[in-house]
Parts: C-alpha cells; sequence; structure tokens
C-alpha cells in the first residue's frame, strides 16, 4: 500500500471512529504534564484540591492530566513550590484519537471472529472490549448454566442493573482440592466464600474484561474455585462505564449530578464507611471525590447490602477488587492509622503466591504492598471488607498495564490468563486452608 493510500485509510477510519462514538469529546484541551521531579505531598494535595489527575500507579506520580479549567490554578500552585514541568501532551483528545485509529487499524488486519449479540453471546469477548449492553447478552446466557445464578443487587443512580454472578460449588462434589481429608470435605464444612469486584472505576476497562473471563473460567472449570462459593460483580458501576463509550474514555467516577457542581460523580471506591474521608477529596471535581456522606451512592449501597448478604451466609475468605493500573497486588488498610491490618502477614503471603504465580505466565512484573505506602486512601471496599466485615484476606488488584488505563485489546486475553493462574493457586490456599477467620 503506497503512503498516500495508507494515509486515506487512516483519515476514514478516523472518520468512522469519530462518527461511531466520540469518547475523547470531554477531553478537548486536557494536557499531560510531566513534573520534573517527584514531589508525593504537592500532588497528593492537588489530587485532594480536585485540580488533577495522578497518572502515574505504581509509585508517586509526576505525570498529571490537566483541564483547561484547573491549568492555570495548578501552574500557580507548582510554581510556588518550586517544581517544573513539561506539557508532554498538548491535547489529550487528539493525542487518544491517534492512538484509537492506529490500534483500529491494526486490530482490522487480524480476522476479527468473535462475537456478541443479544442473541448469541456463548463466552465473554477477549478480541475486544465490551460494551456494557454486550455485557448483559453474556451474563443473560450465562445464567441458564446449572452451577451458575446471575441476579440484581440493585440500580446505579441512572437506573441499569448492578449484576452479581455466583457461582455454586455444587456441581462439582467429588472434586475435592488434592489434599482436603475428608474430614475437610464440602458437606462437612462451613460454607467459605470469596468476592470478586470489577469495574467499580469506569475508565478501568481491563477489569470488568478480566473478571468476566474468571467467571467463565471458574464456571466452565470445576477445577478452579472448587470447595468455595465464588461471588462476582463484574461491572460495579455500570454509569461510568457507559460514559467511558459515549463521552469520556478517562471518566473515573459514577455519573452522581452533585448539586450545586459543575463536576458531575462520586468515586465509588472512597465512598465506604471506613476511615471514610482520609485521603479523599471532599471537591465534587475531584477524581477522588467522596460525596456527600459514607455510602451517598447506590452503586456502593447494593454492594455493600449484597457483602453483608454473602458474609451471612458463611466466612467470606477473601475479597479482591480488581482495578487498573500499575501491576500491583494491594492490601489494607489503604488509611495509615489502621495499620498494621489483623493478618498482615497472612495476606502478604498469600499475596507472594499469587504475584509469584502471576509473573511466571507472560514474564509481566506484579508487586505486592500495603495499599498505604502506594499513597492514602480511605473508603475503599478493600478497607471496608477488612474493617468491617472482617474478612481474613482483602485485596485490590491492579492489573496491567504500567503506564496506561487505555491498554490495546491484544492485552484482554493475557491479562486474564496470568490473572487465572494466581486465582488457581490463591483459590487451592484458600480451600485448603484450617482456620479461616
Ligand atoms: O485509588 C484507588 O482507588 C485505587 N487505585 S486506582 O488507580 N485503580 O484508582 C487503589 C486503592 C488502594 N488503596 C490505596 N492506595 N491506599
Ligand atoms: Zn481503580
Amino acid at each position: 500500500m503506497s503512503s498516500w493510500q495508507q494515509y486515506v485509510g487512516v483519515f476514514l477510519l478516523a472518520v468512522v471512529t469519530s462518527v461511531a462514538s466520540d469518547n475523547y469529546k470531554e477531553l478537548t484541551g486536557n494536557q499531560v504534564w510531566k513534573l520534573n521531579q517527584e514531589d508525593e505531598a504537592t500532588v497528593q494535595q492537588l489530587v485532594v484540591d480536585g485540580l488533577v489527575d495522578p497518572l502515574d500507579h505504581s509509585g508517586p506520580s509526576t505525570s498529571l492530566r490537566v483541564t483547561p479549567e484547573t491549568a492555570g490554578l495548578v501552574k500557580e500552585v507548582l510554581d510556588q513550590a518550586g517544581i517544573t514541568y513539561q506539557v508532554i501532551v498538548q491535547d489529550l483528545a487528539r493525542y487518544l484519537r491517534v492512538n484509537d485509529v492506529i490500534q483500529r487499524s491494526q486490530v482490522r488486519k487480524e480476522l476479527r471472529a468473535q462475537t456478541c449479540t443479544s442473541s448469541s453471546c456463548t463466552a465473554p469477548l477477549t478480541d475486544n472490549y465490551m460494551t456494557f449492553d454486550q455485557m448483559e447478552y453474556y451474563l443473560a446466557q450465562l445464567n441458564s448454566h446449572p452451577r451458575v445464578s446471575v441476579s440484581s443487587i440493585g440500580k446505579s443512580i441512572e437506573g441499569r442493573d448492578i449484576w452479581i454472578v455466583h457461582i455454586n460449588r455444587s456441581g462439582c462434589e467429588g472434586q475435592e482440592p488434592i489434599g482436603m481429608t475428608p474430614r475437610f470435605a464440602y458437606s462437612a464444612m462451613k460454607r467459605r466464600t470469596v468476592w470478586l469486584e470489577g469495574g467499580i472505576h469506569a475508565r478501568e476497562w481491563i477489569s470488568p474484561a478480566v473478571t468476566l473471563q474468571i467467571i467463565h473460567n471458574i464456571t466452565h472449570d470445576c477445577s478452579m474455585g472448587r470447595g468455595l462459593e465464588v461471588y462476582v460483580v463484574p461491572m460495579a458501576n455500570p454509569d461510568g462505564y457507559v460514559h467511558t463509550w459515549t463521552n469520556n474514555r478517562l471518566w473515573r467516577k459514577n455519573r452522581r449530578n452533585n448539586p450545586d457542581s459543575s463536576c458531575d460523580g462520586v468515586d465509588l471506591n472512597r465512598n465506604w464507611d471506613f476511615d471514610y474521608g482520609v485521603g479523599a477529596s471532599p471537591h465534587p471535581c475531584g477524581e477522588t471525590y467522596r460525596g456527600t456522606s459514607a455510602f451517598s451512592e447506590p452503586e456502593t449501597q447494593a454492594l455493600r447490602e449484597a457483602m453483608l448478604q454473602v458474609n451471612s451466609t458463611g466466612t467470606l475468605q477473601m475479597v479482591m477488587a480488581v482495578h487498573s493500573y500499575g501491576q500491583l497486588l494491594l492490601y489494607p488498610y489503604g488509611g495509615p492509622a489502621s495499620n498494621p491490618a489483623p493478618y498482615k502477614e497472612k495476606m502478604e503471603n498469600l499475596g507472594k503466591l499469587f504475584v509469584n504465580t502471576v509473573n511466571k505466565v507472560h514474564d509481566k512484573t506484579y508487586k505486592i504492598m500495603n495499599a498505604n505506602e502506594l499513597y492514602p486512601a480511605s473508603g475503599t471496599s478493600q478497607d471496608w471488607a477488612k474493617g468491617i466485615l472482617k474478612a481474613k484476606y482483602a485485596y485490590t488488584l491492579e492489573l496491567r498495564s504500567k503506564k496506561t488505563f487505555v491498554l490495546k485489546p491484544d492485552e484482554i486475553l493475557p491479562t486474564g490468563q496470568e490473572v487465572l493462574e494466581g486465582l488457581k493457586m490463591v483459590f487451592l490456599a484458600l480451600a485448603r486452608e484450617k482456620n479461616t477467620q
């Protein structure tokens, strides 16, 4: 293909892309600033003040997303603190559009074989991200599986269902994990449960994509998760997710219309009632806006009620909230006050088993660390699960990559594969554990 043909092809794709949906439009004029030196305290204050979106997720952030509305103020704060910076992306909407076109043209070259429609969606897509509708098509069809029940735990603020998938251990009897003595056979054993949460942050598309793969795998493979009742919410923030497909690829929060503010949304991972408020933004424009009070949001209320219900039916052994990005496994607490958490060492050891297994699959490096050491944040589901529900193991898993939320679709399958291998080991260890609390 000659270069002009390539150019026309890319141009046409750009037109098609922008007509189909423009989920970059709300990022027009947003910039990425790269700080020339680390200054954790200043950056943390800018975040809490609702002025920047930090873009490094494996340590102190030196890349910041800055909007046209806040740029002047951010500049003043940085100047005052003596921090110099360069603008490395002039217009994020343009930047992401160009990258999207390149990605789409690459995807077009490979034959896309998978489909997911209302009449046929037998497996979650692994060659592309699924729309919220497609997730619902898949879950509806999954519900006919004998070991699975799919139900709604409540509605989002815009009225979408928040779905939970319960994968029942019955149907996998007779296949107890090796090493499990008859004394611990299922019938005699107290019901052990595991809770997985995906998609609480809208822009972290790899989270629901991987969480759906986990659901599919546990359902169709008795060797995984046997001995455990597994509950999974693959999409905890459906409104936010839809918004990332229509308006703003980098939207994080839910879609609450905040009264007396021009900014929408509450960070659903700062809205839980454990150390509520610490390290979260009180400003509606902040990416980590905590809301007007703990559990002010219908999404967190629905999750809380469902988790309490699951906890009352057995021993909730592990809670894992699946996020991106950073390739980290974080354990509680995220706020400084309550550390160390009970069973800190056990959480560390099980976490090491997880990351060591994950890292062998595709040679990635995931690390385990205390959440507060990454940065302080409270009011998270992980901390609530640990502090209030007393789940022995609670984690936040930050998936691939090490530098962006906008992960190419060809990373869905390998990310799912590595996490599945890690979870297999963890589930086996959990099923064998004698003392669950
Ligand atoms: O900030 C969050 O809610 C999580 N990271 S994300 O990039 N996915 O938004 C991490 C929460 C873990 N807790 C602490 N870092 N304290
Ligand atoms: Zn997140």
